[in-house]
């Protein structure tokens, strides 16, 4: 039978409905502390330093922490607001199971407990190990990713364990690993300052990394230029130089375009790619048709404008080029960072003061999470799950036989079709709302439906949890040890400000009970984080990103350590590559070449607009914990479709006016801002809403074929005006239910 989600009236039975939280107006209705705590903002890659305040085991409020080098005490709304998570009344607070005609009710642990592992026991009799998959997430500390890592392949010896960051940073962690040999932006972002040129690509930095924008400016103030590139003059476009308004999908016939002009106006670092770069004339083969009329013609960027890209990056001597989701959410995506990382490397400016190139990691724990081991072709200290040394040195390391270790496992949306096709029957899913952040939902609900087990760790009961059949009580990032690496590669440690409320538990205990439960307790026999880190620094050792060299004392001490350090002696790596060591093979940097290629999806008759995704300032992701601060759902309560003023009239829109958008895999209904801040033939939906203002019932599930990202940046829409004026957005219709 078809595992429906249990409904709204359903869910009351614990707490009451879903509320929006802004509890006190102003400072004046704050207690005074009884502590502040030095931490973390729990969200994006910034992980700018925090201070929160504690009373009686609540988080009350926060103070900015002025010290803490790479904010200096700022914060963007989002840090701003996240205490009011601790004590909302949405919070999960006991264990939860489905009961069939009530909904959830509240169980035991034990009960939550003994369930769970008699369902993956009995699923993995009946269809072997790999019928049992976990979705982990990089919201999670790096203590906790390796904790998911681990428990999988040795706990429940399944290889279908993947994560949210498979979302997310897997292009350019593909490219990276293929130019450079190492996942890593290669400097800390102090380095933008003295930066001469700044190429912004497929980042709206002002409303997804805010505090970032400070060390733009810094350099902007001693007169760098700024190049920005994106479809939507986004408020850094505002700013800039050059703006380059690329049509979507198509940032690699642009890069390829910038290097056959560097070449053909020798505006090259000659020394640098004889000496240590490799495949340099076979990547420049590959561009030489890329005239600017030509990527015109492709990108819709004027090749004046492409020309005078490629001029300023040319004759820079200090320059920095920074990317993230908007070039890397596509079948094309590890083409599209490769097509970057080759104007850096064609200019030499890499490993130098002031010179560097970075993906600027979204999740908060973006960068960590990506290298200890719960990726599903991956083990700790970004080790390749298929190569037998690195294998033999991890089995050791767990105490397990080589044999015993599983192999590459599915991604994460190849688990959601392994599932719809049968073959997976079980899920564990921890820090991840796939419901939401996958695309093509209404795929993905039919999967979880098929599900013959399914259970959710969070402290929120997200959309995704609606369909399990036990939810456990999860703890918050406040409410546990351990350390996180922040976009810059720095390792930081999180504080525990407050225990868990109620019933809930940390995350780390239920994996360990978990572990213990499933008869493998002496290899999980952590008493705290700290054990937990000791045992991954270990891990890592060796690896490309080796941690050996960080303790928790040597991260308080220094406000951060830079990996690689594989000594306690160590200082850290701030910059990488000054010593023009590379970690491929051979030693060198490696051009790779990036020719421009279609889309999954392109415009035709039925569908002549192109629909963009991504974000907005106030809200995070999926929107389990944003949509449920009052203040953050004031600012941007629900998803709006953009769309430009001459395309709104040749579908005759109008502001605020429904729009049905429709693709080949569904439709929502969205009110229409008319902006002149986006292309004519590109409508732009953020996604952090569920169900009917979902913009992923509208995605496609098109990988790219290397990394295994979806294409979230590009596909193929109609867009249909329903005659009616959306009412003022207000908080009824901002949360809207599945
Ligand atoms: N407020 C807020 N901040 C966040 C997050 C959040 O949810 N909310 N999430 C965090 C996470 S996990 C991530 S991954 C980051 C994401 O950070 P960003 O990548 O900056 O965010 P997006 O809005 O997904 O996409 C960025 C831009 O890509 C542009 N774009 C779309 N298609 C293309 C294209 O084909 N080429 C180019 N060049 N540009 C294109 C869009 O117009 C958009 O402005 O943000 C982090 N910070
Ligand atoms: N259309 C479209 N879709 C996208 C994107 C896009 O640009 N466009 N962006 C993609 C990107 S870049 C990303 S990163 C994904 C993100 O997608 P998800 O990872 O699915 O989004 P989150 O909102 O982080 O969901 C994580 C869940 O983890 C919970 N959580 C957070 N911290 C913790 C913790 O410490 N412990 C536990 N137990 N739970 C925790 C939250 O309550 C939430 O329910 O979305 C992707 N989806
Ligand atoms: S920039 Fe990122 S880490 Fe900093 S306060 Fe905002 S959401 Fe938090
Ligand atoms: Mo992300």
């Amino acid at each position: 039978m078809a595992k429906l989600p249990v409904s709204e009236e359903h869910i009351i039975t614990q707490f009451g409905p879903h509320k929006n939280y802004s509890p006190k107006e102003g400072y004046e209705g704050r207690d005074e502390p009884d502590q502040l705590v030095k931490t973390h903002c729990c969200f994006c890659g910034m992980q700018c330093g925090i201070q929160l305040s504690v009373k009686e085991n609540k988080v009350v409020g926060f103070e900015p922490w002025m010290e803490f080098p790479f904010n200096e005490g700022r914060l963007c709304p989002k840090g701003v607001q996240r205490y009011l998570q601790n004590n909302h009344p949405d919070r999960l607070l006991s264990p939860l199971k489905r009961v069939e005609g009530q909904g959830f009710v509240p169980t035991s642990w034990d009960e939550a407990m003994s369930k769970t592992v008699k369902e993956i026991q009995r699923i993995q009799k009946e269809y072997g190990n790999d019928a049992f998959s976990v979705l982990s997430g990089v919201s999670l500390t790096n203590e906790k990713s390796y904790l998911m890592g681990k428990f999988a392949r040795v706990a429940l010896k399944t290889k279908n364990l993947d994560y949210n960051g498979r979302l997310c940073m897997v292009s350019a962690g593909a490219g990276n690993k293929k130019a450079f040999g190492l996942d890593r932006g290669s400097n800390n972002y102090s380095d933008l300052e003295y930066a001469e040129v700044i190429i912004v690509a497929g980042a709206n930095v002002s409303e997804t990394f805010p505090t970032l924008t400070h060390w733009i400016w810094k350099a902007r103030d001693r007169g760098a230029k700024l190049i920005v590139i994106d479809p939507r003059i986004i408020p850094l476009a505002r700013t800039a130089d050059l703006h380059l308004d690329i049509r979507p999908g198509t940032d690699s016939a642009l890069y390829g375009a910038m290097l056959k002009y560097l070449a053909d106006h020798d505006m090259l670092d000659h020394d640098f790619i004889d000496n240590h770069t490799s495949g340099f004339q076979e990547t420049l083969d590959a561009v030489k048709d890329n005239t600017l009329e030509w990527a015109e013609e492709i990108t819709g960027i004027k090749k004046e404008k492409i020309q005078q890209a490629a001029e300023l990056w040319g004759r820079a001597s200090t320059s920095f080029l920074l990317h993230a989701r908007g070039i890397e959410h596509h079948s094309k995506g590890v083409d599209n960072v490769l097509g970057c990382i080759n104007l850096v490397l064609a200019t030499g400016r890499i490993g130098k003061p002031y010179c560097g190139y970075a993906t600027i990691t979204g999740q908060g724990n973006g960068q960590g999470g990506r290298e200890h081991g719960h990726k599903c072709d991956q083990l700790p200290g970004n080790r390749d799950i298929e190569n037998p040394e690195h294998r033999k040195y991890i089995s050791d390391v767990w105490g397990i036989d080589e044999k015993d270790l599983p192999g590459k496992g599915l991604s994460a949306y190849e688990i959601i079709e392994a599932i719809h096709r049968g073959e997976i029957k079980g899920l564990l899913s921890i820090c991840f709302n796939p419901l939401v952040s996958l695309p093509n939902s209404n795929y993905v609900r039919e999967a979880l439906e098929k599900l013959e087990y399914y259970v959710c760790i969070d402290f929120f009961l997200n959309e995704t949890a609606r369909h399990a059949d036990v939810v456990m009580a999860g703890s918050l990032q406040e409410e546990e040890e351990g350390t996180t690496t922040s976009a810059e590669g720095r390792v930081i440690r999180i504080r525990q400000a407050v225990t868990p409320p109620g019933d809930a538990r940390t995350d780390t205990s239920i994996i360990l009970e978990l572990a213990k439960r499933l008869g493998v307790r002496t290899k999980f026999a952590f008493e705290n984080s700290e054990e937990i880190f000791n045992e991954l620094r270990v891990a890592s050792k060796g690896g490309t990103a080796d941690y050996n060299g960080i303790t928790y004392k040597k991260i308080e001490d220094n406000m951060g350590v830079f990996w690689p350090c594989p000594t306690e002696d160590h200082p850290g790596t701030p910059r990488l590559w000054e010593d023009r060591k590379f970690k491929t093979p051979d030693g060198k940097a490696h051009f790779n070449p990036a020719p421009y290629k279609l889309p999954g999806e392109v415009t035709c008759v039925d569908y002549p607009v192109i629909l963009t995704t991504g974000r907005v300032v106030s809200q995070y992701l999926s929107g389990t914990q944003t949509r449920r601060i009052g203040k953050l759902v004031d600012q941007y309560p629900e998803p709006l479709v953009e769309i430009h003023p001459n395309l709104a009239k040749q579908f005759g829109i109008r502001q605020r006016e429904l729009v049905r958008v429709s693709t080949r895999r569904g439709e929502g209904i969205f009110p229409a801002n008319i902006v002149e801040t986006i292309r004519e033939d590109t409508v732009f939906i953020p996604y952090h809403w569920s169900g009917k203002k979902s913009a992923n019932q509208l995605t496609p599930g098109t990988l790219d074929p290397i990394s295994k990202i979806p294409e979230f940046k590009v596909c193929a829409c109609h867009l249909e005006p329903l005659n009616e004026i959306a009412p003022p957005s207000n908080e009824s219709t901002a949360y809207a239910s599945v």
